[in-house]
């Protein structure tokens, strides 16, 4: 996929109405009121979201201060109380959807499991009496590493009940990669389960997790609990390892939820950035409980007959936000899936649609390419009537990708809502209310009510109109993240200073580029740091450079991405060798599997390329702009007079 260029955003003309019938039903029916919305947050920012949290949330204690802003630093409703599974769960179960699906899993192979909100809640409390039965006190971490079953959003939420606080690790990540974030959020305690599927395979999770304790590597993680899940053979450690339908089945399901002050840890996720050692995002309660319940509403015009269906991994935000806490907190029917399309069946996500009568379907750009290449057949063979909203979010769209997903999926009657959002930012930050905002191709329109999003340059100066910039937010929101787990230097300096604050006012500098076109539709561009988005997973070069460089054959290495039809980007590594060392197809081979059992699959570089020195600034930085080009086999266009070595280009180029 080619990323897009400001000449195919400025000759993108398409503009696709809400239909007339969506937005007679939406939740948000107009741009007038999309409109009056917006100019009524932008005009006072803590009216509105104090009225919507007072609305929308039940509070054991109101707040008394709306926002604390300290940049930074900010916290949200100071002084309230409030329980995200109270507000998920308990709310519900004094109106009729106390016997309304809540979760719906669809899970491999064959599998399937429906929940409702008393049963959820049931199984929620119980397991909230497990974590305090093995010791887990508000405050404490718990690893969650996890297929997608329902015992994982269980976990979540049992945790968010007594004050736990969460970090799910995605069950792609290797043992290596969840031992790092055990031990940086000092997990006390780790669910996982015997195994777990992916496309036809089992991943064996608790293997990987005892390879992750080994030798005492993360010492604080005292138990761990396991959800029998394949049926695999395992070994459990006496005293540490513990079945969760043993202890389930001897919980009681009488377990209040905690009060917790409106600003208290409700989860740390972990996410790849352009320098160091992935992040530990920090979400807090309150805010996070808001702004997750009110873009779902809002932005997928939630009814309550609704089946919604995200098809995300709960080991991401995406899944965190917009399976669990979005939906649950405003009661709605969510679909679980465990699988995934592959080869032996290429169909299966139009099935599920079918089979629950899925209205509201959720999912990434690079999904739709790999619907695009399996061909249409599929999905015409199902019935895909049900479908009244599609959205995607991970990456940006190409405008082809839009348009069959519109023609095909769609049949050109549902709404598209593109939504650009972050780990960092909790929620959606930039996207259309389909029953309101005309859509284009490509572009996530425009701001949610209550974000003050920019284009500037490094200075913070509006970026001019025909040029683009750095995407930028200028007031805090309620579900940005607080800190950087246990680093709050790099929280400042990562995200807030990159672009200097002037006169203290301190803009989110988000890494991504953007342009705004004439109508002030915003328009994506990717990264502009040294992350990289393959697949919809984000990586950093840097994790991937290190676990390379901890290989006894290498020397140095220089990771970039390079444009993919099908992923968005792939990973491309150069690598030099240590002296003794002979280039061969087999090393090749092995650093790859090398990176895979460092950080996981998702990180398998596409293509290894050996040179015997790397293209650096006489200052001795690693040039990856001259490597991005040789990476796409395009022409080494710009400056290159601070290259140290010119030669050494040249025999990069030779191959
Ligand atoms: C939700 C999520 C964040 C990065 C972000 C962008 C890219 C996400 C879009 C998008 C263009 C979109 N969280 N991104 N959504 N780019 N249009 N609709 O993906 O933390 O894993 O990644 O993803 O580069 O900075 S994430």
């Amino acid at each position: 996929m080619s990323q897009p260029t400001i000449e195919s955003i400025l000759h993108e003309e398409r503009l696709f109405h809400p239909p007339a019938e969506f937005s007679q039903h939406a939740q948000i029916k107009s741009l007038e009121q999309y409109q009056q919305l917006y100019d009524k947050a932008k005009a006072d920012p803590q009216a509105f979201w104090a009225e919507l949290a007072d609305t929308e949330l039940h509070w054991f204690q109101k707040w008394d201060t709306v926002l604390d802003w300290q940049p930074p630093f900010a916290k949200w409703f100071v002084n309230g109380k409030i329980n995200i599974s109270y507000n998920c769960l308990d709310r519900h179960l004094t109106t009729w959807r106390r016997n309304k699906a809540a979760l719906i899993w669809e899970g491999e192979p064959g599998d399937s499991r429906t929940l409702t909100y008393a049963q959820l809640h049931r199984e929620v409390c119980q397991f909230a009496n497990v974590l305090k039965q093995l010791g887990v006190e508000k405050g404490d971490r718990v690893g969650i590493y996890m297929p997608m079953i329902p015992e994982a959003a269980i976990a979540m939420l049992a945790c968010a009940r007594i004050g736990a606080v969460h970090s799910v690790v995605f069950g792609g990540f290797s043992a290596e990669a969840l031992r790092d974030r055990l031990v940086d959020v000092q997990a006390k305690l780790v669910v996982t389960a015997d195994g777990g599927w992916r496309k036809d395979v089992i991943v064996p999770l608790k293997e990987q997790v005892d390879k992750a304790l080994a030798g005492n590597s993360a010492p604080n993680v005292e138990n761990v609990v396991v959800v029998r899940r394949t049926e695999q053979k395992i070994t459990m450690e006496s005293g540490r390892d513990h079945w969760w339908h043993d202890l389930q089945a001897k919980a009681s399901a009488d377990c209040p939820a905690e009060p917790m002050d409106s600003e208290d840890m409700l989860f740390v996720l972990y996410t790849s950035g352009s320098t160091g050692k992935p992040k530990g995002v920090v979400h807090t309660t309150g805010g996070y409980n808001l702004y997750t319940h009110i873009t779902t509403k809002w932005i997928f015009d939630l009814k309550d007959t609704d089946v919604y269906w995200c098809t995300a991994d709960v080991g991401w935000i995406t899944g965190h936000s917009y399976i669990v806490y979005g939906p649950l907190s405003n009661g709605a029917t969510s679909v679980m899936y465990e699988g995934a399309p592959r080869a032996s069946n290429p169909g299966c996500m139009w099935d599920v649609i079918e089979k629950y009568g899925v209205n509201i379907f959720y999912t990434a750009p690079t999904a739709i390419r790999a619907f695009i290449k399996m061909g249409e057949q599929l999905p015409n063979a199902r019935n895909l009537d049900s479908l009244r909203l599609l959205g995607t979010v991970g990456e940006p769209i190409n405008p082809e990708a839009w348009m069959w997903y519109h023609r095909v999926i769609g049949k050109e009657r549902c709404p598209i809502v593109d939504t650009w959002w972050q780990t960092e930012t909790g929620g959606i930050m930039i996207t259309p209310l389909p029953g309101a905002v005309p859509t284009k191709p490509g572009s996530a329109t425009l701001p949610f009510p209550g974000i003050l999003a920019d284009i500037v340059d490094l200075e913070g100066n509006p970026a001019p109109a025909s040029e683009g910039g750095y995407l930028a937010v200028q007031h805090p929101w309620p579900g940005m993240m607080r800190t950087v787990y246990g680093d709050p230097d790099r929280f400042r300096r990562t995200y807030w200073e990159h672009i200097p604050p002037k006169d203290g006012q301190y803009l989110y500098f988000a890494g991504d580029g953007a342009r705004c076109d004439q109508d002030g539709y915003f328009w994506v561009m990717g990264r502009v740091d040294d992350v990289i988005n393959v697949a919809g997973h984000r990586l950093g070069t840097m994790e991937i450079e290190s676990a390379l460089v901890s290989h006894s054959a290498v020397a140095e290495a220089a990771v970039v991405g390079k444009p993919d039809d099908l992923k968005g980007e792939e990973i491309v590594a150069f690598v030099t060798l240590e002296n003794n060392i002979a280039a061969s197809d087999e090393l090749k081979n092995e650093l790859k599997k090398h990176v895979v059992q460092e950080i996981g699959a998702i990180a398998r570089p596409g293509e290894i390329k050996f040179a015997d020195a790397l293209p650096k600034t006489r200052s001795g930085k690693i040039m990856r702009r001259l490597l991005r080009s040789l990476a796409a086999g395009e022409e080494i266009s710009g400056d290159t007079s601070t290259l140290e070595d010119r030669s050494v280009l040249e025999k990069l180029r030779e191959g």
